[in-house]
């Protein structure tokens, strides 16, 4: 089975397929056939990953998987949240994005820097699909005073979990897979396909 992902975030792409191994469902990324970006106008990962994902399905008549996601630090009421991508002006800057995440908590101490990425995966068979199965996932962390680790993508170097005291740039990427707010999405919704294929 073919699905086109409806995302140009390479990090997202390298995760996803990794999380569906060999499940048998190749990903086909928008990009490669030739689809632009939609624009994100919701007010919600929700709507968000709805409109991306009707909009892959639209141009492709492929099933489509969309992701939006973000990192929401309560120090910041939520912020950056569904505007994670493009805190700093300039959408897909980390290094921007950290910089400027650091920098409005410079002075916030290590009990109030908590934080959380959240994930919101849709699936739509078709375009017009009424159904699409709606998945989330949440990391709880918190967020460092300067980056760590290689690994990863967006603000993994300055997010910290706490279970295991590395960042998400520091744990070996199937272990950020197995815990993450993306892994535990894309687990939710494979649970839901496989309920709905065994009816
Ligand atoms: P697409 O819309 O093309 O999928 P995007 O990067 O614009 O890509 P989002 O609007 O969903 O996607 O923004 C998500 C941002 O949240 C992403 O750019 C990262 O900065 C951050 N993010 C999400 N998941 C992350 C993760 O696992 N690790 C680090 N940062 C993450």
């Amino acid at each position: 089975k073919r699905w086109v992902l409806a995302t140009s975030n390479a990090g997202k792409l390298s995760e996803l397929n990794d999380l569906l191994g060999d499940s048998g469902i190749g990903l086909v990324t928008q990009g490669s056939l030739g689809v632009i970006d939609a624009e994100e106008t919701g007010l919600t990962f929700v709507e968000n990953a709805l409109i991306k994902a009707r909009h892959a399905a639209a141009a492709t008549g492929l099933p489509a998987l969309a992701d939006d996601s973000g990192i929401c630090v309560d120090a910041l009421d939520g912020a950056p949240g569904l505007y994670s991508a493009r805190y700093a002006g300039t959408h897909g800057d980390a290094q921007a994005n950290i910089d400027k995440l650091l920098e409005a908590l410079r002075d916030v101490p290590d009990a109030q820097r908590s934080a959380r990425f959240y994930c919101v995966l849709v699936l739509l068979r078709h375009a017009n699909d009424p159904q699409p199965l709606i998945a989330e996932g949440v990391w709880e962390g918190r967020i460092l005073h300067a980056r760590q680790g290689q690994g990863g993508f967006g603000y993994d170097p300055v997010f910290l979990d706490l279970a295991r005291g590395q960042s998400a740039a520091e744990l070996p990427a199937a272990l950020k897979n197995r815990i993450s707010h993306r892994g535990q999405a894309l687990a939710t919704l494979q649970a839901r396909l496989a309920a709905l294929a065994g009816r």
